[in-house]
């Protein structure tokens, strides 16, 4: 296809986003039934099922009628949940398992269901009373599809494929070192709603205001003339606006305002109304920005005490889905004294989200385009720009998400990654220039103690967030206290975003004095060392250890140190602090 029409496409994309054709936000806050639980699955290795229709659920009647799969009888996975830790044979599946859930319904007169998906990694394909309803590519956002016409009254059959097997062309590519659990995810939920609703809304501070507030409300259709009420009941506000002719009223109005931070989190309750619709959220109010080399919260400095964090609950192994499993990770992080978590390397689920906000932890979204990216193929640019729309889609009335990162590690050499990143990063700034934008590399040379920081997609960021791993994967070159930095733009702040070293819990020196690999003295020593060197950054705005917890990946072979974990956590993935964590620890409390 030629590469017009992809623009074209990706243009309609677009549009459907800003037109409010995409997927209900703050869902639970809706009329939302859940269809979380128990399902039935196939487990199809060789992706058969596809041949054999099983969407269709076709049974024996009589005894001479054969088939040769069913749901009936099989296995049983729970949703939310990935399916590699629940069966001990599907711990290194990459492949199809289709999904059922039977579920009874009575339609109401009046009244819109939607299919409501967290997030289903990586390809879904849903049918409904065997009917596809649609699909859905990405295994970090959420998606929709209406099924008021399909629902039945009495029982449903709900069927998903699930494939997670690795893409080419997908984001995340072939190559990640992370386990990138497949399955239903994130939550599932039937979401009813009046005939018209409203589909979506906008409500945070202005670009580089502290009191002035610009929103928007937009209906599910393009219903001009109709009134929308927000109300913020704490400042006493209650403003009027109508739709225009696309379904959307804006308002703007200036109050004063509480403002959010990590050390006074507050969030206001709103209430927005329509004629047949009231949703109600939690929504805080704060400033984002860069000066002079710094980043500005609230108009002052602050340095940004970040740690990266994974999706994963350490203690079962699994993907992180719930509340429970958010505070588990964000209470960690929190405890290392940090005011900030990169949700590493993806967007994580709405509820790490929510939580972090409601904590006092500022959130860096980030977009799976990571390191092994095919940006020469078409189709590539179109499944980052749907994924970054989707992200920001969700997350955009969270003034606790004050960074989208919109890629990591990708290589300057390859073909049109250049062109592509610009592109996405100016479509970024298009729907969203409230926030700071960044692209997390790796390619700076480091030579003769020496940091020379070149790539030229740093043009296009806020922040220069660069990983290196000096002490581990590179050897130091000098004294850290003296390293040298040239940067191809000096004016702009610096954040180290990945720096440490593994070490599994509880191994030392040994018998010899020698500092070894994989002992926690010598993930230990590369902290204290990163900590010198951090005081020769220039422009230095934050710094984030790869990382809190101790996590599951396929590529970590060590038999004896690693066992498929990566082990640079600060944490074992039961939760035992390395000497490290109190390193990093002390260094914040001293920031
Ligand atoms: C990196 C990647 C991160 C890896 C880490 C490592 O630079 O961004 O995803 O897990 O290094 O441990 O090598």
């Amino acid at each position: 296809m030629g590469n017009w029409v992809w623009t074209f496409f990706s243009l309609c994309l677009f549009i459907g986003y800003a037109n409010g054709q995409s997927v209900i936000i703050n869902p639970y806050a809706r009329d939302y039934h859940s269809l979380n639980g128990d399902w039935n699955v196939i487990i199809d290795p060789t992706g058969i099922g596809e041949w054999r229709q099983v969407w269709l659920e076709k049974k024996s009647e009589r005894k001479t009628d054969f088939f040769e799969y069913s749901f009936d009888g099989g296995p049983v996975l729970k949703v939310p949940g990935d399916f590699n830790s629940q069966k001990c044979e599907l711990t290194y599946f990459e492949g199809t398992v289709w999904y059922r859930k039977l579920f009874s319904y009575t339609p109401k007169a009046g009244k819109r269901a939607f299919l409501h998906f967290g997030a289903v990694n990586y390809l879904a394909e849903v049918y409904l009373n065997g009917e596809k309803t649609g699909s859905h590519e990405g295994g970090f956002t959420p998606f929709q599809f209406e099924i008021t016409d399909k629902v039945r009254s009495g029982v449903n059959s709900l069927v998903v494929k699930v494939d997670n097997n690795r893409q080419a062309n997908g984001l995340p590519g072939y190559g990640y070192d992370w386990l990138n659990y497949g399955g239903i995810t994130r939550d599932v939920g039937l979401i009813e709603t009046n005939n018209d609703f409203i589909s979506d809304y906008s409500i945070q501070l202005k670009k580089g205001s502290l009191n002035t507030v610009l929103g928007w409300v937009q209906l599910n259709d393009a219903l001009d003339k109709q009134s929308v009420t927000i109300k913020i009941p704490e400042l006493n506000l209650a403003l009027k606006s109508k739709t225009d002719k696309s379904g959307m009223a804006r308002v703007e109005f200036t109050a004063d305002i509480e403002l959010w931070s990590p050390g006074n989190p507050k969030l206001y309750e709103v209430i927005i109304e329509s004629k047949t619709d009231v949703v109600r959220d939690n929504i805080g109010f704060r400033c984002i920005e860069v000066y002079e080399g710094r980043v500005i919260l609230n108009k002052k400095p602050i340095f940004l005490k970040a740690v990266n964090v994974h999706e994963e609950n350490p203690y079962s192994g699994s993907r992180a889905f719930s509340k429970k499993d958010a505070h588990i990770l964000l209470s960690a992080a929190k405890e290392l004294g940090c005011n900030l978590v990169r949700l590493a390397h993806y967007p994580h689920n709405e509820h790490m989200v929510r939580e972090a906000e409601k904590i006092g932890l500022m959130v860096w979204d980030e977009l799976p385009v990571y390191q092994h990216i095919n940006f020469s193929d078409s189709v590539v640019p179109v499944k980052m720009e749907t994924m970054l729309t989707e992200m920001i889609h969700r997350d955009k009335n969270r003034c606790g998400v004050v960074i989208w990162s919109l890629s990591n590690e990708t290589y300057p050499h390859t073909p049109d990654r250049n062109k592509e990143l610009i592109s996405l990063t100016k479509k970024c700034r298009a729907i969203d220039s409230t926030r700071l934008i960044t692209h997390v590399i790796n390619t700076q040379r480091y030579e003769n103690n020496t940091f020379n920081v070149w790539d030229s997609l740093y043009r296009y960021s806020d922040i220069i967030s660069i990983n290196e791993y000096i002490g581990w994967y590179v050897p130091w070159q000098g004294k850290p206290s003296e390293t040298k930095w040239k940067l191809n733009f000096p004016d702009k702040p610096v954040f180290i975003s990945e720096f440490g070293g593994e070490a599994l819990f509880g191994s030392d020196y040994g018998p010899t004095d020698e500092a070894a690999y994989w002992t926690e003295e010598y993930q230990a020593n590369i902290y204290k060392n990163q900590i010198e060197l951090f005081g020769t950054v220039p422009n230095l705005c934050g710094v984030c250890p790869w990382l809190l917890f101790d996590y599951r990946s396929l590529g970590r072979m060590h038999p004896v140190y690693q066992s498929g974990y990566n082990r640079k956590g600060l944490l074992s993935e039961k939760g035992e602090k390395k000497k490290a964590w109190y390193i990093m620890q002390e260094y914040y409390k001293g920031k």
